[in-house]
């Protein structure tokens, strides 16, 4: 019999609330710290942990058949997938921050500046949106650091708590969008996968419910 292949977080974030929300659907799966790959002893299902950036990938190619991950690593990644539906976890905003000392005097302050930012696409459609021109400095972490080494006027990042602008002295001043956690499918998926994945949402949607 097929199985249905899902892509989750292997470490991070969203790592364990993925394994737990499957393991609250009465799915049974067993990792270890090094684990890559597993299949369930009692739903038709294989996990694969993967970093959440390769996910919109592997589910366009049909390495995965389904996948967790953060909405913004979809809007980003621009694969071809479809989103299934939100999860309820994850939850978090995509801002732009400045130094906290720094007089803010809406979008426009951002024109001619440089903001530092691990997602360019969102960014530059939301500086398209707004006719805004901004310099895009891509970089793949430590974000918040950029403006105090002097790489960047301001950044683009997740927020969650705040916490991290408030260490690092700088100040949310625009929330572009928000996200979280989201289940997504690739666009051809065969019908014995596709009433895997009914059977699964099914409890899914029995499991969010329940939790509300
Ligand atoms: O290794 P891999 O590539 O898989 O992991 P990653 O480091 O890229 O991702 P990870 O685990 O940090 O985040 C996975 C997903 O969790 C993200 O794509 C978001 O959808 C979601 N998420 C929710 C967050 C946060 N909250 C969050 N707070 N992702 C990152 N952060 C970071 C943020 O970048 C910033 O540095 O936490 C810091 C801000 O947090 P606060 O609480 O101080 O505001
Ligand atoms: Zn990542």
């Amino acid at each position: 019999m097929d199985k249905l292949k899902i892509a989750i977080q292997k470490s991070g974030r969203l790592s364990e609330k993925s394994l737990e929300l499957l393991r609250e659907c009465g799915i049974k799966i067993s990792k270890g710290s090094q684990t890559l790959k597993t299949n369930s002893s009692n739903f038709p299902i294989e996990v694969l942990f993967l970093r959440d950036d390769d996910i919109p990938q592997y589910v366009e190619q049909n390495v995965a058949d389904i996948g967790i991950l953060g909405e913004n690593e979809v809007w980003e990644k621009n694969r071809k997938v479809e989103t299934i539906r939100k999860l309820g976890f994850g939850n978090c905003r995509l801002s732009l921050a400045i130094p906290k000392d720094e007089n803010y005097t809406g979008i426009s302050y951002f024109n001619n500046k440089k903001v530092a930012t691990s997602y360019p696409k969102i960014l530059s459609e939301f500086c398209a949106e707004n006719n805004l021109y901004v310099e895009i400095e891509e970089i793949s972490g430590s974000v918040e650091i950029a403006p105090s080494i002097g790489l960047a006027h301001g950044i683009f990042d997740i927020v969650s708590t705040g916490s991290t602008l408030l260490m690092n002295g700088l100040k949310e001043v625009e929330t572009v969008t928000k996200s979280e956690a989201i289940l997504i499918k690739s666009e051809n998926l065969s019908h014995e996968k596709q009433k895997i994945l009914e059977k699964l949402l099914f409890r899914i949607q029995a499991v969010i419910y329940s939790r509300e």
